[in-house]
């Protein structure tokens, strides 16, 4: 395929100021007639041709300014429409008429039906599939939209912007027009028509504007969209205060979905969700399904600003607004529940998902330079790391010039198609910092590694760290650049206190930051008395891996005291999975591995702590995951070694504190009326974690099924049915509360998706065949993204001992999966075969199966561009 390449970057010779599209909606044949107001750029030569995108489009009619064009000026093929010699005014009007069969479309970009409702995806290139056009981000056009269906099949018509006219039109059809009066590029254009609920709502602006609100899902699951709605509103307000952002039309509706590719989509004010992140109430969601939904109502709401109003030159630019808009995100969560338990819940995600990206083939720059396929860029790196090299910017400009700078971004950059090279000038004018070091954040692929080491010399009173930088090589970048990097610390001394020093020399040291630019720095302290321990990259300041020569004492030390929150946890996760790499050799050395008695007791004098919230309690007893484990050993992987590991540690940790445990849970149980807030969301949380401990404890089966039995809500319904499928596999209670949970919840797709999630994640040999069985359950669908990345997602990326089971079956099943859900969604299924982008950290047999597999894929007949993109570069 073609590679597209950033260097390339050249504006078209034409601009389309003003886009007029009419839709005669029908499931086989809607016909789409787009009136383009064409202007060719200044200084453009007059007979340069006009080379509209296209994609599988069916040309029905096309006029020059109102005449029909005549076939020898036009070149046209499906994905592409050429007009050899356009007229010679600067302005003139392109009519195009194409055809589409939008209930065929299984690909679901474009515009397509789920559950009899018509919607579009349009990002990245996904107009193309609706009409010829210059399909690009940097081609801001107006959009008016008239929209004309059966008003019996589609009593509701919705377009981006406001809505103008709408009536009957005979026949039973109907029609509606909506105008955008803000420029947008076409990934952002939308329509969706069907017969939905909804649910209404308005918010005053700060300028006391009144917007109406709308939520539309499907009939009879109204009451299921407070929280989104509740959400909304608080979002809204939240981006006035913190960033002075106002919302700029009269109408902010969202649609949800059942058939969807993404999470969600900022359609400028029509955003299109999948229904996963819109329906919520406590029978049918968990904790973490709200939290999800909050945060992603914000994230789509935020665009508006940070995409929309300000959008992408390129493709190359994606985390302009993506690495933007989840720091915002971020932010938003942060203050809505706790910012402690946020960053480590946020650190917690980028190690699973963004290291072993960035570690692997897939490896790519926050602001990549090539791509065959974009879709296959809306990667971790480009969201999660990309928000991390926001905060990092924040953290060296400090909050007020870091707000100073973003009110000159959307000042200077309003209305434009920008680049990070513009995101990066805003933040040196404004605060007067030469940021062109740290801009390699952005341009360099690679986890930094930083290796720390310290000294004390109680003679003269001195602390010295000494720290050293590295970037591992990574594809087609094998010299890397010194990076700057803001590495916040802190000096401990006993009781937890921070030691004061007298003075420091060394590396930029600001307010509690040291500025790491070259490859080696050495920071004195002076006038330290006694020997502190160092808490490092507090907060998670910068995203990188550290080797610290710390001794145990010091860590164990930190995980009880340490003043920074995130540190704190840090400490106490790094002696877990200290103790658990080494209980792996252990295993793998034929020997039965022994923790040691301070490690257990610690894990339940955090339980315990009344100070630290349920919710960190909960994420510090989380022990790491068998795939964080892998990451961190890095190479030979045997998945059955660190399983065991893990279960012994697990046990371990229940024996010691068996009481103190049981006590706790009890406690804990619900006893005022459901809410999803933090609190109450934490105390959930840290019940059913102890509950998983307890389960492994003589009883625990018995337990696990009182907990399902009398849950109240889904989150612990969910949390004990886990505990069950996971900890007591096959076992009457787990038969019973599955077969329970299915027969409940059997037409609930949202809620099924759970119970494939579980099953799907029961660790060991059978799990593949208990998968394969599944995809032929009666709620189960190839079709639907969803479905499929429920189980067969959740299989291959969070069951690291039933997909690589050792005699590759799990690979074989996962290959053939994968081929089969490409026929249909070459997007879904390109996405789930980046589950094998580690392959090569495995021990040596599952890796010549996981290469079969990979290459069973690859040589396959038709791949789609998705797919091929991902497999080749897995495999080079
Ligand atoms: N809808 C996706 C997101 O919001 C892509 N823009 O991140
Ligand atoms: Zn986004």
């Amino acid at each position: 395929g073609q590679v597209f390449k950033l260097e390339d970057y050249r504006p078209n010779d034409y601009l389309i100021p003003q886009t007029n599209l009419t839709f005669r909606l029908s499931p086989e044949a809607t016909i789409v007639t787009a009136t383009l107001t064409v202007e060719r750029r200044e200084g453009v030569a007059a007979a340069a041709p006009l080379v509209l995108d296209g994609d599988g489009l069916t040309l029905k009619r096309i006029e020059i300014d109102g005449k029909k064009a005549k076939p020898a000026d036009l070149l046209v093929t499906p994905d592409q429409l050429t007009i050899l010699k356009p007229p010679a005014a600067r302005r003139f009007q392109l009519l195009i008429e194409t055809e589409l069969a939008p209930a065929g479309n299984e690909a679901l970009m474009g515009l397509y039906r789920s559950n009899n409702v018509y919607c579009t995806q349009c990002e990245a290139e996904g107009f193309r599939r609706i009409t010829y056009f210059l399909d690009r981000p940097d081609i801001l056009s107006v959009y008016t939209v008239r929209i004309e269906a059966l008003r019996d099949e589609a009593p509701l018509l919705l377009s981006n912007g406001n809505p103008g006219d709408k009536g009957d039109i005979g026949d039973g059809w109907h029609y509606a027009v909506w105008h955008d009066p803000f420029p947008k590029p076409s990934y952002l254009f939308a329509l969706v028509a069907g017969n939905l609920g909804q649910v209404a709502d308005s918010f005053v602006t700060m300028s006391g504007r009144k917007v109406e609100l709308g939520i539309y899902v499907e009939r009879g699951k109204e009451k299921l969209a407070g929280y989104a709605m509740d959400a909304l509103k608080r979002s809204m307000r939240w981006d006035e205060e913190a960033f002075g952002r106002e919302y700029d039309l009269d109408v902010f509706n969202i649609v949800a979905v059942s058939d969807f590719n993404m999470g969600a989509m900022e359609n400028k004010g029509l955003n299109i969700f999948n229904d996963k992140y819109v329906l919520a109430d406590e029978e049918t969601a968990t904790d973490a399904d709200f939290a999800n939904i909050e945060a992603i109502i914000a994230h789509e709401y935020f665009h508006n600003w940070t995409g929309n109003r300000i959008t992408c030159r390129d493709w190359f630019q994606l985390c302009l607004k993506e690495g933007l808009t989840v720091f915002r995100d971020h932010e938003f969560s942060a203050d809505q529940r706790s910012r402690a338990v946020k960053r480590i819940a946020e650190v917690r995600t980028l190690r699973a998902h963004q290291f072993p990206e960035d570690q692997g083939p897939l490896a790519h720059p926050v602001r990549p330079r090539r791509y065959r396929e974009i879709n296959n860029f809306y990667t971790a790196t480009v969201y999660e790391k990309g928000s991390e090299v926001v905060r990092m910017i924040r953290t060296i400009l400090g909050a007020d010039a870091f707000r100073a700078s973003m009110d000159l971004y959307f000042e200077r950059h309003d209305g434009e198609a920008a680049t990070i090279e513009d995101f990066i000038k805003v933040f040196e004018d404004a605060s007067g910092r030469d940021l062109s070091q740290f801009a390699l954040w952005y341009h360099q692929a690679g986890t930094p590694n930083l290796t720390v080491s310290s000294t004390h010399n109680a003679a003269a009173q001195e602390f010295t760290l000494e720290i050293e930088q590295s970037v591992p090589p990574t594809p087609s970048e094998s010299r890397k650049r010194l990076m700057h990097i803001p590495l916040a610390f802190g000096l401990i001394g006993a009781g937890g206190k921070p030691v004061a020093y007298s003075g420091v020399e060394g590396a930029g040291v600001e307010d509690g930051v040291i500025h790491l630019r070259k490859r080696r720095h050495m920071v004195r302290f002076s006038g330290v008395a006694e020997r502190p321990a160092v808490s490092l990259n507090r907060g998670f300041s910068a995203p990188v891996t550290l080797s610290v020569e710390q001794k145990a004492d010091d860590q164990f030390f930190l995980a009880r005291h340490d003043s920074d929150a995130f540190s704190r946890w840090q400490a106490f996760n790094t002696l877990l999975t200290d103790a658990l790499i080494a209980a792996f050799r252990e295993f793998l050395g034929g020997k039965q591995p022994v923790f040691a008695t301070r490690l257990t007791e610690l894990a339940g004098s955090i339980a315990g702590d009344d100070t630290l919230e349920h919710a960190y309690r909960a994420l510090a007893l989380a022990l790491p995951g068998d795939a964080d484990i892998a990451r961190d050993i890095g190479k030979n992987i045997d998945p059955d070694a660190i399983h065991a590991a893990r279960q012994t540690l697990a046990l371990a940790i229940a024996m010691a504190n068996a009481e103190l445990f049981s006590e706790l849970y009890h406690s804990l149980a619900d006893k005022a009326a459901f809410s999803p807030d933090a609190a109450s969301a934490g105390r959930r949380a840290l019940r059913n974690t102890l509950l998983d401990y307890l389960s492994l404890l003589p009883g625990g089966a018995a337990l696990a099924a009182g907990h399902f039995q009398s849950a109240t809500n889904m989150t612990d319904r969910a949390a004990a049915l886990a505990v069950l499928a996971h900890r007591h596999h096959a076992s009457p209670e787990a038969n019973k509360a599955l077969a329970a949970f299915e027969k409940t919840y059997a037409s609930d797709p949202l809620v099924m998706d759970k119970w494939f999630q579980i099953q799907a994640s029961v660790p060991g040999p059978q799990a593949v065949d208990t998968v394969r069985a599944l995809t032929a359950h009666p709620a189960f669908s190839m079709a639907n993204p969803n479905r499929v990345r429920s189980l067969i997602g959740t299989f291959s990326s969070a069951n690291q001992t039933g997909f690589h089971r050792a005699d590759g079956e799990g690979y074989r099943f996962f290959a053939q999966t994968v081929l089969e859900v490409e026929k249909r969604n070459p997007q879904v299924a390109a996405r789930l075969a980046t589950a094998l982008r580690s392959w090569r950290s495995l021990e040596p047999g599952r890796q010549a199966k996981a290469r079969e597999a990979l290459l069973s894929i690859a040589n396959a007949e038709n791949l789609s561009a998705d797919l091929r993109d991902i497999v080749e570069r897995t495999l080079a």
